[in-house]
């Protein structure tokens, strides 16, 4: 058996990782995976982390009983006030059913074979570009995937007539996928006025909205400014669903830790919609870890240890912002030929260049410059001396 097996290929965006490690060039730079690093291109756990950790470790009540299927309760609770805000009618009323799932990945993945399950239309609408992972999850959850227009490469911007016009030809009840803040790859994300427009379209047309909230915090540095869309489609009274991740904005990427919520019309409807919940997870992996979502249950619900996440939080914000800026001054102090502004403009970890498949080729062949094919560099991996050479890179690439 698996003889003739073929040699799967390596992952788009994972698969840069790989081709970086290979390369001994000591100038090398991995812009390719969106994780945070520092100044000094070291990854970060934060102060807050290790201080929930040390908590933890110091407690000897601490046992490592298995979870109940849906997750640590405290998190689940956490979870939901973080991204829907406190005062949520939709929280108040006991209308969220929340379960701790694998990470943002796992929480799209259960949410998507709820629907599948349960949900009577089976079309799922997500953006044209999106994360690469969105078509395969929800494509092995068991639904049918369509794109929308979503960004203009003329602009660099939003395709704001295009969204409107291909969710407004959607059939009515489809799904439609939403990033709640900082699009990955784009980094264009609408305008509030924009979102208004965008929850009204969905709301009569009776789309259902699914939000992947992977980045809350890291957009602009402020939690209840990330998360504001999402509270604007939980306040209305109608349905929504949320991923959450806390990868990047609590730095656990490996701990995989997140939350899949729904936003039910009624509180006697979250709870069937728990129960079934429970269904879809028990043949999936019994239940979810428990150590990460300690750490971030620890932290959610300690004052001292909140406010302490939301500084060092904001600084990786701002981090990447500095980033943005100096990137640009770079390549405007060099003369490189094309309006770059919208490396400021746009926002996240992400800068969505513009430069094409052969100018990223050039870039890793004579540069040691690693980035996606679609020309996303994660701002992240940059460093105030890093910036010049891959300024120069860009620069040869645009002018060769
Ligand atoms: N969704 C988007 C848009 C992402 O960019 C990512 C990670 O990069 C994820 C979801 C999920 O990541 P994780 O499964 O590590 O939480
Ligand atoms: O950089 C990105 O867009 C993501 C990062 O288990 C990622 O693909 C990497 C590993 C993982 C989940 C997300």
């Amino acid at each position: 058996v698996f003889c003739q097996i073929a040699q799967a290929p390596e992952d788009p965006i994972l698969g840069v990782t790989v081709a970086y490690n290979k390369d001994p060039d000591s100038s090398k730079l991995n812009l390719g995976v969106g994780a945070y690093r520092t100044e000094e291109g070291k990854p970060l756990v934060l102060n807050v982390v290790r201080q929930a950790e040390q908590k933890l470790v110091n407690d000897p009540t601490r046992i490592k009983e298995y979870l109940p299927i849906v997750g640590l309760a405290d998190f689940n609770k956490a979870s939901a006030k973080l991204i829907f805000g406190a005062d949520s009618p939709a929280i108040q009323e006991k209308r969220v059913a929340t379960v701790q799932c694998l990470s943002g990945s796992g929480s799209l993945r259960v949410g998507g074979e709820f629907l599948a399950r349960h949900y009577h239309q089976k079309t799922i609408y997500i953006p044209d570009p999106t994360w690469g992972n969105h078509p395969k999850i929800f494509t092995f959850a068991g639904l049918s995937v369509k794109t929308y227009r979503y960004y203009d490469p003329s602009t660099r911007g939003l395709h704001f007539k295009g969204l409107l016009e291909d969710l407004g030809n959607a059939a009515s009840g489809s799904i439609v996928l939403l990033h709640a803040c900082a699009h990955n790859p784009t980094g264009v994300d609408p305008t509030i006025d924009q979102w208004e427009e965008i929850r009204q379209l969905v709301r009569s047309k009776q789309l259902l909205p699914f939000f992947d909230s992977a980045y809350q915090g890291f957009a602009s540095g402020s939690l209840e400014a990330d998360a504001k869309p999402v509270r604007m489609f939980a306040a209305d009274g109608g349905e929504c669903f949320t991923a959450q991740s806390f990868a990047k904005n609590m730095g656990l990427y490996g701990e995989r830790v997140g939350a899949l919520s729904i936003v039910c019309k009624t509180s006697d409807v979250a709870s069937r919609v728990e129960s079934q919940l429970k269904l879809v997870i028990r043949p999936m992996y019994s239940s979810p870890p428990l150590h990460g979502a300690c750490i971030v249950s620890t932290i959610l619900n300690d004052s001292n240890l909140y406010n302490e996440w939301t500084i060092e939080l904001k600084g990786m914000a701002d981090r990447i912002i500095s980033m943005r800026t100096q990137l640009l001054e770079a390549l405007q102090a060099k003369g490189t030929p094309g309006d770059w502004s919208h490396i400021i403009k746009q926002i996240g970890m992400f800068t969505f260049t513009g430069l094409n498949a052969e100018q990223v080729g050039f870039m890793r062949k004579e540069y040691h410059v690693y980035m996606t094919s679609d020309g996303r560099i994660s701002m992240a991996g940059l460093s105030t001396k890093t910036i010049p050479h891959l300024a120069n890179a860009m620069h040869a690439a645009v002018t060769s």
